[in-house]
């Protein structure tokens, strides 16, 4: 094809050295956003965007959305024959690809519907993905080849839909962000080398869980609110978007800290958030773009996962934000 007619997020991925398999890759679960982006945006019609009435294996309420997005992920992606296997949160098992390729080699994790607690509420919800590269192909690939390959992260992205369905996306070295055009059905670019500033004044944090942080993490959000007459010596802003794709957008657009601690709660020592299709995608988009991500106070992209849908404490965000908790943990 010309470059006429190559989209713009080919393009973009042919500027950053993206190998030919990879940008295929990407290109097709991008291009099966488009059809959840149209599943969001009729499910209040169809009447589907209430429950499942089941639970997931992260026991969690499964909404038709959840369920409907996984189908369309799993089903567009079948014939991209160099993805040798699929995780999802909504599969309890590795979904392994019976067309793949000998010499599969890709992964990839993704959460189909990110904060469909939001679904009902009408609030942003999105799609985030992984894209990991086995060290080699396997014959028969199994859940301790893709926790092996966890920390061979080669693409990471998000779709957020919102009143603009906007794409995220980075392959390690910078990051982009795409609009969705619906009417011509295609992602147009928008920005390149979407960057985190270093210093911001907003943090994201699920307050109602105050009584089970650790005292570090009571302290910084107390400083915060404190505002310019406490040690921080300025106002500070709060959101939380009860969505991690939305928090995380913030910090392109304005900075900000997200966290989502570990906590003494039965079930919630890790916190929520899971490694492979959630905190690994996000800190590598983060650290791309010039901010930190960690899991407590150790670097997130350098975190080993145990098991696919292992969960982990998650801080991303502006450098200095994320220094001043780091200072606390660690006095
Ligand atoms: P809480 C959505 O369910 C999610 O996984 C993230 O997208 C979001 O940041 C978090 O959970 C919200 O959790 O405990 O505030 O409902």
């Amino acid at each position: 094809m010309n470059a006429s007619s190559l989209n713009d997020l080919t393009l973009w991925l042919q500027s950053q050295s993206a190998s030919t398999e990879l940008i295929t890759i990407i290109g097709g679960f991008v291009a099966s956003c488009i059809h959840i982006d149209d599943a969001v945006q009729t499910a209040a019609l169809n009447g589907t965007n209430g429950s499942s009435g089941t639970i997931n294996v992260q026991g969690e309420e499964q909404k038709e959305l959840d369920i409907l997005t996984h189908d369309i992920v799993v089903k567009y992606l079948d014939e991209f024959n160099q993805i040798a296997a699929l995780v999802s949160e909504e599969s309890e098992h590795l979904i392994v690809k019976p067309t793949a390729d000998k010499d599969a080699k890709f992964v990839i994790c993704f959460d189909p519907l990110d904060g469909s607690s939001n679904i009902e509420t009408n609030g942003v919800i999105g799609t985030i993905f992984s894209i990991l590269e086995l060290d080699q192909p396997k014959d028969k690939i199994d859940t301790d080849d893709v926790l092996a390959a966890a920390n061979n992260q080669v693409a990471a992205g998000y779709v957020i839909y919102g009143p603009a369905t906007i794409l995220v996306v980075s392959t390690g070295k910078s990051v982009a962000s795409f609009v969705l055009d619906k009417q011509n059905r295609r992602f147009v670019a928008e920005k390149t080398e979407l960057s985190i500033v270093p210093v911001a004044a907003e943090y994201a944090i699920n307050t109602a869980y105050t009584r089970f942080w650790e005292p570090a993490l009571a302290t910084y959000v107390e400083q915060c609110n404190l505002g310019k007459n406490g040690p921080r010596k300025k106002d500070c802003g709060m959101r939380w978007m009860g969505a991690m794709v939305s928090d995380v957008h913030r910090l392109f657009i304005r900075g900000g800290i997200f966290i989502y601690p570990g906590m003494d709660r039965p079930g919630a020592e890790n916190g929520k958030l899971r490694f492979l299709y959630e905190a690994n995608p996000m800190a590598m988009l983060v650290e791309v773009a010039g901010g930190k991500a960690l899991t407590r106070t150790k670097r997130m992209l350098q975190h080993v996962p145990d098991n696919i849908h292992q969960r982990v404490p998650v801080v991303l965000g502006s450098c200095e934000e994320v220094d001043e908790l780091l200072a606390l943990y660690s006095s």
